[in-house]
C-alpha cells in the first residue's frame, strides 16, 4: 500500500477541516455549546492549550456528526499584566504586541487541525468587547452590587506605585525597587458577590456528577458557610465593668468549656489598651509584620491584657476568665474574637498550654453519655455532667438551647460566611477602565450607557508611571460630569481580568450585538453544555461566573436561566483537564537539570562514561530544559497522530506525560488502518450499494459485526457521557487489530469486511480528521465526506441479535473423552484456544488425573470448530 505522508495529509484536507459546515438553522437539531477556556495571548500556544483544544475539537467534531447545532467559538483574555511589562519594559504598544500574539497563535492554531467559529471570535481588550463589560458594570452598580470601600493595597514608597501581590516577595520586598512595601489605604470599587452567596453555595447540588468532586468541595470551602451563634461576654478593665466582646463560635454547646477569650491584634480594645501599653504595642507590631512569614508557630503566639477579665455569660458567678491578644484570630473573620475551649479545639489546647502552662483543661463533651472524656476531643457528642440543666444533651440540641437560655441580650444565632466582595479596582493601565466620573459637586458618578466606550487611551507611554498610569493622562482624566455638566476627573483605576471573563461565554452567543450584552433571544443558546479548561480556574473565574451568570439571570438578561432545573448555572458539564509534564533529565549526583545536548546518542550523559541521566516528568518550564513545542510535533508527525497521542496517553484529568517515542505506537495503527483501506479499496471489494443495511450470515460475520456494535456503543458513550478518551483510542486499535487478524477463510465475508472497516475509520474521523477523510475518500470515492456524514447508529438488533457465547467441548486425552466443559465461544476462535482450554482443564479433577501437569502436553489439536479438542500427552 502507498505510504502515508502525514504532514501533508493536515496540508490537504486543511480548509475542508477548517471550515465545518455551518450549523443548520432547522428546529429540530438540538443545540450543543463547547467551550474551552479561551487563551491568554502569550504568543506561542503550549503543550497544555494543545491538550485542551484537541478534546474540545475531538468532541465538538463528534457532536456535529451527531447532528447538534454546535457552538465552538474561541477568543482572546487579552487585557493583563505580561502585555503591560512587555509595555514598560520594553517600550513596545502593548496593543500591538497583543495583536501580533493573537495573529501568531491563530497561524498555530490552523496547523492543529481545530476548527473553531471563528465569525463569532472576541477579544476582551477590543472596544467592540469591553463597552460591554463597561455596560455589564454600570448594570452592577444600578443594582446596588458595585460599591467602593477603602481596601489595603501593596504600596511601593520608592516607586510610588502599586503593586500585585505577585509583585511583593516573599520577604516583603518590591520586585523592582526591593523597598519594604507598605500597606496603604485606598478608596476601591468592590462587586457584591456576596449578595449571591446562598445560591452560589447551594447551587453547587446542581452539579452534582456534573463537575469534578474537588472543584465543588474547593468553591464550598471558598464560600464557607458557617452555621454558629454569636455570644457576648461581659468584660472589666481593671476591676471596672465597662463593655461587652462579642464571639463568633460554631460550637456554642462547649460554652461551659470557655477558660480564655482572644482577640486579634486589630481588635478595638486590643488597639486601644496598645495605646498606653509598650509591651503590648510591640506584640502588635511583630505581629502584624510576621504576617508575611510562615504561619508555623504563630497559633500559639499570645499577650495577656493586664487587668482585663471575662464573665461567661451562662456562669455568671464563676471565676472570671483571661483575655488575650493571640496571633491566630483573624481581624477579618467573625467578630476578631474567640471563645477559647482547650477541651474540644485544637489550636485552643496549643495556646492553652503554651500561655497558661500548668492550668487544668475543661472537658465537657463526651463521645457519649457516661463514656471517659478524651483528650481535645473536637467532635460532637452529649454534654457532661459539670454542664448543669444542659447535662445529657447532644450537641446539636443543646447549642439551640443554650442560644435561647441566654437570650436576646447574650446570645444569637449567626451564619458567617468565608466568601469576601470582589475587589475588582487594579492601578494598571492594561484593562477596562472604570466607567465613572468623580464631580466635587455630585460625588461619584456613572458613564451614561450611551456615552460608552469610555476608551482606554492609546499611544500612552507608561513607562516608568507610579501607580494608577492613566491618572497621568490629562486629557483623559479631565471630563464633564454626566450629571451637572461640570468639570469632573474620571476613575483612573481599571478592572480586575477576572471580570472581562466573568461574561465571555455569554457574548459568544451573540458577539455583534453592539446595543447590548446579548440579546434575549440569543440566550436560548446558553447554558454552556461542556466547558474544559485547567483546574487552576477552579475557584476564581468559576465563581466570579457563576456569579455574573445569576446576576445577569435574576436582571432578566437571561431570562430562563437555562430552565428550572438549571439554576442558571453558566457552565452544565465541567472537564478540569490534566497537565502536561515534559521528560526530565537530571543527574544523578549533581542533580542538574541536562538539556538534550548534555546527552550522548545513547541516552548516557555526554562527556562521562556511561552515567545514566535520572529521568522524570515534571512540569514544562525553561530552567528545566523540558520544554516541547507544539507545533514541532506536528510538523514531524502530522495534527492527526499528535491528536490521537495527546488522547491516547492519559485520561483527560490526569497528568500526561509527555513521550514523543511513543508516537510511534500511533503511528503504527494508523499504518495498520491505511493497510487495511487500501487493499480493501485495491482488491475492488466496495460493495455496490455500502449504505444497504448489514446482513451477517455466518456466525463469524454475526460475532465480528457484534463486536463492531458493542465498539461503536462504547466509543458514543465516550464522547458523550462518559469522556473517557484514551478508552476511545483503545477500543479503535482494537477493532484495528481484530479486523487485521481476519484470516481469509475464517467466515467472514467482503461485504462485512467493508462495513466493519468503515464504521471503524467513521469513529476514528473526530480525533483524526484529515486522516479519518483520506480514508474514507478511498473507501467511497465520490461520496460525501466522513465528517458530514451522521454518526452511525448502533445496530441493535445485532448487539443483541444471539452469537453463540458459550459452546460445550469435548476434551480429549489421547484420543479418549475425559470431560465435556463449558467454554467461551469467541475464545474457541481467537488464538490460543487449546491453552485457553488445558488452562481449563488443569483446574479439574479429571485434568490433574489425566493430564497432570502442563508440561506433559505434547501436541493439542483443536477440530470441530472448538467442540473438540485433543491432548496428546507424553509417557
Ligand atoms: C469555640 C469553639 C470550641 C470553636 C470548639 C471551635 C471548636 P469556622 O468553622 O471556620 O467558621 N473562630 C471564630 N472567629 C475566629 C477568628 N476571627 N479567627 C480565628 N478563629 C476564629 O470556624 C469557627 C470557629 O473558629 C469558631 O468556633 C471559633 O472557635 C473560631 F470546640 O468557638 B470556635
Ligand atoms: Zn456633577
Amino acid at each position: 500500500s502507498p505510504k502515508l505522508d502525514f504532514p501533508a495529509l493536515d496540508a490537504k484536507w486543511r480548509s475542508h477541516l477548517q471550515h465545518p459546515p455551518p450549523p443548520s438553522t432547522s428546529e429540530d437539531k438540538k443545540k450543543f455549546y463547547i467551550l474551552s477556556m479561551f487563551p491568554y495571548p502569550s504568543g506561542t500556544l503550549h503543550m497544555g492549550h494543545l491538550r485542551v483544544y484537541t478534546i474540545s475539537d475531538t468532541l465538538s467534531r463528534f457532536r456535529r456528526m451527531q447532528g447538534h447545532h454546535v457552538l465552538h467559538p474561541m477568543g482572546w483574555d487579552a487585557f493583563g499584566l505580561p502585555a503591560e511589562n512587555a509595555a514598560i519594559e520594553r517600550g513596545v504598544d502593548a496593543r500591538l504586541w497583543t495583536e501580533q500574539n493573537i495573529a501568531a497563535m491563530k497561524r498555530q492554531f490552523e496547523g492543529m487541525g481545530v476548527a473553531f467559529d471563528w465569525g463569532r471570535e472576541l477579544t476582551t481588550c477590543s472596544p467592540d468587547y469591553y463597552t460591554h463589560t463597561q455596560r455589564l458594570f454600570l448594570k452592577l452598580h444600578a443594582a446596588g452590587l458595585a460599591y467602593r470601600a477603602e481596601s489595603l493595597v501593596n504600596w511601593d514608597p520608592v516607586d510610588q506605585t502599586v503593586l500585585a501581590n505577585e509583585q511583593v516577595s516573599a520577604t516583603g520586598h518590591s520586585w523592582r525597587s526591593g523597598a519594604l512595601v507598605e500597606q496603604k489605604l485606598l478608596k476601591q470599587w468592590f462587586l457584591k458577590i456576596t449578595a449571591y452567596q446562598e445560591s452560589l453555595l447551594d447551587d453547587l447540588d446542581v452539579l452534582k456528577d456534573l463537575w469534578p468532586e474537588r472543584v465543588r468541595a474547593q468553591q464550598r470551602n471558598w464560600i464557607g458557610r458557617s452555621r454558629g451563634a454569636e455570644v457576648r461576654f461581659p468584660v472589666a478593665v481593671d476591676g471596672a465593668a465597662e463593655q461587652t466582646v462579642q464571639v463568633f463560635t460554631t460550637r456554642v454547646d462547649t460554652l461551659h468549656g470557655a477558660q480564655y477569650l482572644a482577640l486579634s491584634t486589630s481588635h478595638p480594645l486590643v488597639q486601644r489598651l496598645a495605646a498606653t501599653n509598650a509591651a503590648l504595642a510591640r506584640f502588635v507590631k511583630a505581629a502584624e509584620e510576621s504576617k508575611a512569614a510562615s504561619p508555623d508557630g504563630k497559633a500559639k503566639h499570645g499577650f495577656r491584657l493586664p487587668g482585663v477579665t471575662a464573665t461567661n455569660p451562662l456562669l455568671p458567678g464563676a471565676p472570671p476568665l483571661p483575655v488575650f491578644a493571640a496571633e491566630y484570630v483573624l481581624e477579618g473573620y467573625g467578630e476578631g474574637a474567640v471563645m477559647g475551649v482547650p477541651g474540644h479545639d485544637v489550636r485552643d489546647a496549643a495556646f492553652w498550654a503554651q500561655n497558661c502552662p500548668g492550668e487544668g483543661v475543661k472537658t465537657v463533651i463526651l463521645p457519649s453519655a457516661g463514656a471517659a472524656g478524651a483528650e481535645v476531643f473536637t467532635a460532637h457528642g452529649v454534654l457532661s455532667g459539670d454542664c448543669g440543666e444542659f447535662a445529657g444533651m447532644a450537641s446539636a440540641e443543646a447549642q439551640k438551647a443554650i442560644v435561647d437560655r441566654l437570650g436576646e441580650k447574650w446570645a444569637n444565632e449567626k451564619t458567617q460566611w468565608r466568601l469576601r466582595d470582589w475587589l475588582v479596582s487594579r492601578q494598571r493601565y492594561w484593562g477596562t477602565p472604570i466607567p465613572m466620573v468623580h464631580c466635587d459637586a455630585c460625588g461619584v458618578v456613572s458613564v451614561k450607557e450611551e456615552d460608552l466606550p469610555v476608551r482606554l487611551p492609546e499611544g500612552v507611554d507608561i513607562k516608568g508611571r507610579g501607580g494608577s498610569p492613566l491618572a497621568a493622562v490629562e486629557e483623559w482624566v479631565n471630563t464633564t460630569c454626566p450629571t451637572c455638566g461640570g468639570k469632573a476627573k474620571r476613575d483612573t483605576d481599571t478592572m480586575d481580568t477576572f471580570v472581562d471573563s466573568s461574561w465571555y461565554y455569554m457574548r459568544f452567543v451573540d458577539p455583534h450585538n453592539e446595543k447590548e450584552l446579548f440579546s434575549k433571544e440569543s440566550t436560548s443558546l446558553l447554558p454552556v453544555d461542556l466547558y474544559i479548561g485547567g483546574v487552576e480556574h477552579a475557584i476564581l473565574h468559576l465563581l466570579y461566573s457563576r456569579f455574573i451568570a445569576k446576576f445577569l439571570h435574576s436582571s432578566g438578561h437571561w431570562p430562563s436561566g437555562g430552565g428550572a432545573a438549571n439554576a442558571a448555572e453558566p457552565f452544565r458539564k465541567l472537564i478540569t483537564q490534566g497537565m502536561v509534564h515534559g521528560r526530565t533529565y537530571t543527574h544523578p549526583s549533581t542533580g542538574k537539570f541536562l538539556t538534550p545536548s548534555d546527552l550522548a546518542a545513547d541516552g548516557t550523559i555526554a562527556g562521562t562514561d556511561g552515567v545514566q541521566p535520572t529521568v522524570t516528568y515534571e512540569k514544562m518550564s525553561k530552567s528545566k530544559h523540558n520544554g516541547v513545542d507544539p507545533a514541532a510535533t506536528i510538523a514531524t508527525y502530522g495534527a492527526d497522530a499528535t491528536r490521537a497521542h495527546v488522547l491516547f496517553q492519559a485520561a483527560v484529568e490526569d497528568v500526561l506525560e509527555w513521550d514523543e517515542h511513543r508516537i510511534v505506537g500511533i503511528q503504527r495503527w494508523f499504518g495498520r488502518v491505511w493497510g487495511l483501506v487500501s487493499t480493501t479499496a485495491a482488491a475492488g471489494e466496495v460493495p455496490s450499494d455500502p449504505d444497504a443495511a448489514v446482513v451477517a450470515e455466518t456466525t463469524a460475520e454475526k460475532r465480528l459485526w457484534r463486536e463492531v456494535q458493542v465498539m461503536l456503543k462504547e466509543v458514543t458513550s465516550s464522547f458523550s457521557e462518559t469522556y473517557a478518551l484514551n478508552t476511545v483510542i483503545s477500543t479503535l486499535t482494537k477493532l484495528t487489530n481484530t479486523l487485521h487478524g481476519l484470516k481469509p477463510g475464517a467466515g467472514v465475508g467482503a461485504g462485512v469486511r467493508y462495513r466493519a472497516l468503515e464504521t471503524l475509520v467513521h469513529m476514528m474521523a473526530p480525533v483524526a480528521p484529515a486522516f479519518a477523510s483520506e480514508c474514507w475518500a478511498v473507501l467511497r470515492p465520490g461520496a460525501a465526506p466522513v465528517l458530514q456524514r451522521g454518526w452511525p447508529a448502533v445496530d441493535v438488533a445485532a448487539l443483541e441479535g444471539v452469537v453463540e457465547e458459550r459452546v460445550r467441548c469435548a476434551v480429549q486425552v489421547d484420543g479418549k473423552v475425559r470431560l465435556v466443559m463449558e467454554v467461551e465461544a469467541e475464545r474457541m476462535a481467537a488464538e490460543g484456544a487449546a491453552e485457553y482450554v488445558l488452562e481449563r482443564f488443569l483446574g479439574t479433577r479429571e485434568g490433574g488425573k489425566w493430564v497432570g501437569g502442563r508440561e506433559r502436553v505434547v501436541k493439542s489439536v483443536v477440530a470441530g470448530g472448538g467442540r473438540v479438542v485433543n491432548f496428546v500427552v507424553g509417557k
